[in-house]
Order: structure tokens, then C-alpha cells, then sequence
């Protein structure tokens, strides 16, 4: 099996929604093993500490719509930075939320080192609101919006170039709450969306194997970014979320999605987003992040 040189980034950023606590994943995520998790798998990990992040007042800027907006673009920016660094030295970036805002950082930073990048978005939500048709102003609802261009240019331009990626390179897997304007701009964009619906009715295997067929052959991607919220699993397993949504993806199906992942050998960047200690039992949360972070890279039951 290829082995692999790991960067791990925490970003301990929670102004992308109103719930404290989510700033504390990274070290919840830590706190469960993910460093020994992966070198048990024969990587090598260098955990590069967290990104910085300021503080901010919860207000919505009245000229752009968006709630802390300074704060989160700022480290945005950073992240960007970091991410691409990493990622130049050849090292596999796996970036640690914090809430889902990140992610409009972290594709800026992987962005530039391929042609033609692939996404998956692994999520309950399907992000993809702008300050015109956020329910909330909260900017974590909006970031695979941003990645493809759509929203207001302080988060479309950070690192000063747009798109980060093509809508018709996304695929966002276990939707089940979506906003009206949404689902206007997944039809508008050719984004392909398998919601719970396709889960269930066609199962996790297939769902997975025509993904990574889309990605692969039909889109011929160079580098496929998985951006995991937690969220997109059933709260029965990971309650430590800000915003649950019933009747999500299984434990046993993420781990499947996870190794048929690994076992095509598409992924070439991760994120895990979205855990809240504060919110969460005993971190289970934090321990389903860090088991399938194991079955990502490779780890089997046999
Ligand atoms: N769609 C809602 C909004 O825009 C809720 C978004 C919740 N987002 C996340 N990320 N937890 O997936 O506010
Ligand atoms: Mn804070
Ligand atoms: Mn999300
Ligand atoms: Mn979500």
C-alpha cells in the first residue's frame, strides 16, 4: 500500500455558526488518536498545530450579509497558505475543524496544484447558500457555494482567484436538508447530489462506486478533496454536532465509503468538520472522526 506523509492542520474556528464549542475539534480530534491512528497504518504524520484565529462579535456585516465575516476571511486566507505549502512538499493535507467555513480555506490552498480537482462533499447540508439566501447569515452554510465561484466575492476571492472548483466536479453525498435556494443552484449547476434517498434506495456501495466512476472517468479529475462533516452521519452516532439532522448515514456505511475510498485511490486531500465537544458524549464524535480517518488510509478489519 502507498504510504504517505501526513500534515495535520487544525483549524479551531466556530464563527461560521452559533454554537461555541466547535473550535474545540481539533483538540478533541487529537485527544482521540488521530496521530497514532494513522502512523499505526505505516504514514508518517506531522501534526503542523493550528491555524490561528481571531475573535469576533457574532454580528452580520451590514454591507456584505455575512457573520464574521472579517475574522473567518482572514483565516481563510492563512489556511489557503498553509494548505498549499503543505501540499507543494508532496504531503497528504488532512485539515481539522472547526466549523464548515474552513473549507472555502482549505480548496483555496489545493486548488492551484491541479488542473482539474475533484470534490466530495460528505454532509447533511449541501452549503451552498450565499448572503442573498442564507436563512442565517452563517457563513459555514455557504462554503462549496464560494468554492465554485457563487456568493459574495469576499469569500469567492480569498487567495484572489476563482473558482476553486468546477460545480461539475462536485459530488455531495448524504443530503437530507437543503435550502430552497439550494436546490435551484444544484439543478442551475449540474451538481451531482446523492441525498439519502439514493442511499438508501441503491446503497452505499453503489453510491460510492459511481462517484468515484463519475469523478475519475466521466470528469477525469486529477485529485479528488474529501470534505467530511460530521453531520452527514445519523446523530445516533455522532451527536456532537451543531446542527443534526435525523436520519443520516450509518456508522457501518461511512467506514464502507471510507475503505472503497481508500481501495480506489482517488483521495488526495481530507477534511473532518463540524465536531462540538461541548455538544457531544464521552467525544464520540471525535472517535468516529479519528475511525474513519483510519479507514480513509487504509485501515481493514482483516
Ligand atoms: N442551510 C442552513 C444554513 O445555511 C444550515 C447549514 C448548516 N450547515 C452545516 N454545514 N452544518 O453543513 O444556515
Ligand atoms: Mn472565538
Ligand atoms: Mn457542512
Ligand atoms: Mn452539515
Amino acid at each position: 500500500m502507498n504510504k504517505l506523509n501526513v500534515s495535520i492542520i487544525g483549524v479551531p474556528m466556530d464563527h461560521g455558526q452559533n454554537r461555541r464549542g466547535v473550535d474545540m475539534g481539533p483538540s478533541a480530534i487529537r485527544y482521540a488518536g488521530v496521530v497514532e491512528r494513522i502512523e499505526n497504518l505505516g504514514h508518517t504524520v506531522k501534526d503542523e498545530g493550528d491555524i490561528q484565529v481571531g475573535h469576533a462579535d457574532g454580528q452580520v456585516d451590514t454591507d456584505t450579509n455575512l457573520r464574521n465575516m472579517e475574522v473567518i476571511t482572514e483565516a481563510m486566507e492563512a489556511l489557503g497558505e498553509k494548505v498549499q505549502a503543505v501540499t507543494k512538499t508532496g504531503n497528504f493535507p488532512l485539515v481539522l475543524g472547526g466549523d464548515h467555513s474552513i473549507a472555502i480555506g482549505t480548496l483555496a490552498g489545493i486548488s492551484p496544484n491541479h488542473e482539474n480537482l475533484g470534490v466530495i462533499w460528505y454532509d447533511a447540508h449541501a452549503d451552498m447558500n450565499t448572503s442573498e439566501t442564507s436563512p442565517s447569515g452563517n457563513i459555514h452554510g455557504m462554503p462549496l457555494a464560494a468554492s465554485f465561484g457563487h456568493g459574495h466575492e469576499k469569500l469567492t476571492q480569498i487567495r484572489g482567484f476563482s473558482p476553486k472548483v468546477k460545480p461539475e466536479n462536485i459530488v455531495i453525498i448524504g443530503a437530507r436538508s437543503v435550502d430552497p435556494g439550494e436546490r435551484e443552484l444544484i439543478r442551475e449547476r449540474g451538481i451531482k447530489v446523492y441525498s439519502m434517498h439514493e442511499i438508501d434506495k441503491m446503497g452505499m456501495d453503489f453510491v460510492i462506486e459511481d462517484s468515484i466512476r463519475y469523478l475519475k472517468e466521466e470528469r477525469k479529475t486529477d485529485g479528488v478533496h474529501l470534505s467530511l462533516d460530521l453531520d452527514g452521519i445519523d446523530p445516533l452516532y455522532t451527536p456532537g454536532v451543531g446542527t443534526p439532522v435525523p436520519g443520516g448515514i450509518s456508522y457501518r456505511e461511512s467506514h464502507l465509503a471510507m475503505e472503497m475510498l481508500h481501495d480506489a485511490g482517488i483521495i488526495t486531500s481530507a477534511e473532518f468538520v463540524e465536531v462540538n465537544p461541548i455538544l457531544d458524549e464521552k467525544n464520540r464524535t471525535a472517535d468516529v472522526a479519528v475511525a474513519l480517518i483510519g479507514s480513509l488510509l487504509g485501515e481493514k478489519l482483516l
